[in-house]
């Protein structure tokens, strides 16, 4: 009882904090449910015909009808290390897909008992998937449950993105000998780019682009700006959403907002640190971000250069209004599910689809849609 007062409590101060942040409209949303059941639905991708691939995270991949809700499995898939927050990961189609017909994929592979975030790329035909190569299994590997990452972008330069956590052990994210903490660029083939920030330097990892990252759940490259933006789960407090660029030192676990989760005690050095980037954002409490969008589209005008992600522990759809690189403005959305938001992409009509934990994915277009 006296457990119980206290969690009450504590939910309470979160929310007010929160609703003080933020406002909530979803009153211009048509939001429909579009499948269930799906799991963990952590990585989404729209395939030509309209279909939409989603993995889930205890290991299975998902072909699902977005008129109908029809699932089917997909068959052809790696064992995963599905242990705390890994498991099959994200999905992504190749800028040349049409010709090449390659999906990639990261998930955590079991490599001596441990789990390792891992790139791989494999072709679907009908419903089962040939040709599985894993490009890049870093050496990340450790016992432990938490921060693999990692989310899959591509430049339409003939480069991808590839974001990987701390795994747990914070201090690896300010080194450059293992791929702890990073964003990684490789070619297509999961070959290093000769112009790459770091080749040619003495023990650095080639592959590096960026370090210092805690656990980037969200990516997004924007092919007009050319900017790469990520978000990411700070410890208590310390969420954020970065502008991320080639060699550049995001911070962990030396600059931070964030507190301890034990107590309010802080981290490293400071919030802002000498020769380490400054977040664009920070949210104070933290929201646990997942997955990331910068808006395109036509469907919602207003809404063109925004930043989408999802929010796990907030449990929301959160915006943020760019202005010159700064963020000026946030919205938070769908506070009303009370569904832990694992995803969100944008569809080629400029809709929004987010999953949910609990095993769902919803579609949301302007209101009056239908
Ligand atoms: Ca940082």
């Amino acid at each position: 009882m006296k457990l119980m007062g206290l969690l009450l409590a504590v939910s309470m101060c979160t929310f007010g904090v929160s609703a003080q942040a933020a406002s909530t409209s979803d009153k211009n949303l048509q939001i429909n449910k579009v499948a269930e059941g799906l799991g963990i639905p952590w990585g989404m991708a729209i395939l030509p015909d309209g279909t939409m691939l989603v993995t889930q995270r205890e290991g299975k991949l998902s072909r699902v009808n977005l008129d109908s809700g029809e699932k089917t499995d997909i068959s052809g898939v790696p064992a995963v290390k599905a242990q705390g927050q890994g498991g099959f990961l994200d999905v992504a189609l190749s800028p040349d897909y049409a010709d090449s017909g390659w999906i990639y994929f990261t998930y955590s592979k079991d490599v001596d008992g441990q789990g390792a975030t891992t790139l791989a790329r494999a072709k679907l035909n009908g419903n089962a998937l040939s040709d599985w190569n894993d490009l890049l299994v870093t050496n990340s590997r450790t016992s432990k449950g938490q921060h693999y990452g990692s989310r899959i972008v591509f430049d339409q330069q003939g480069h991808l993105f590839f974001s990987i956590g701390d795994r747990g052990e914070r201090n690896t994210a300010q080194e450059l000998t293992n791929h702890n903490g990073t964003v990684l660029r490789l070619k297509l083939d999961g070959s290093v780019p000769q112009d790459n920030p770091f080749v040619g330097q003495d023990n650095v990892l080639p592959e590096i682009w960026s370090y210092g990252h805690r656990n980037p759940q969200g990516l997004y490259y924007n092919v007009t700006t050319q900017q790469l933006w990520g978000i990411e789960h700070g410890p208590r407090g310390g969420d954020e959403i970065n502008l991320i660029e080639a060699g550049k030192n995001y911070g962990w676990p030396e600059a931070t907002y964030g507190k301890e989760y034990y107590a309010p005690v802080s981290i490293g050095q400071g919030k802002e640190v000498e020769g380490m980037e400054n977040a664009i954002k920070v949210y104070v409490p933290s929201i646990a971000p997942s997955g990331l969008v910068q808006y395109q589209g036509e469907a919602f005008p207003e809404w063109q250069g925004d930043l989408f992600s999802g929010a796990l522990a907030l449990q929301h759809l959160n915006q943020v209004k760019l202005d010159n690189n700064e963020a000026v403005d946030e919205v938070r959305y769908l506070r009303d599910m009370n569904k832990r938001i694992r995803n969100v992409i944008e569809s080629p009509e400029g809709w929004l689809y987010v999953s949910t934990d609990n095993g769902e994915i919803y579609r949301i277009q302007p209101a009056g849609n239908e």
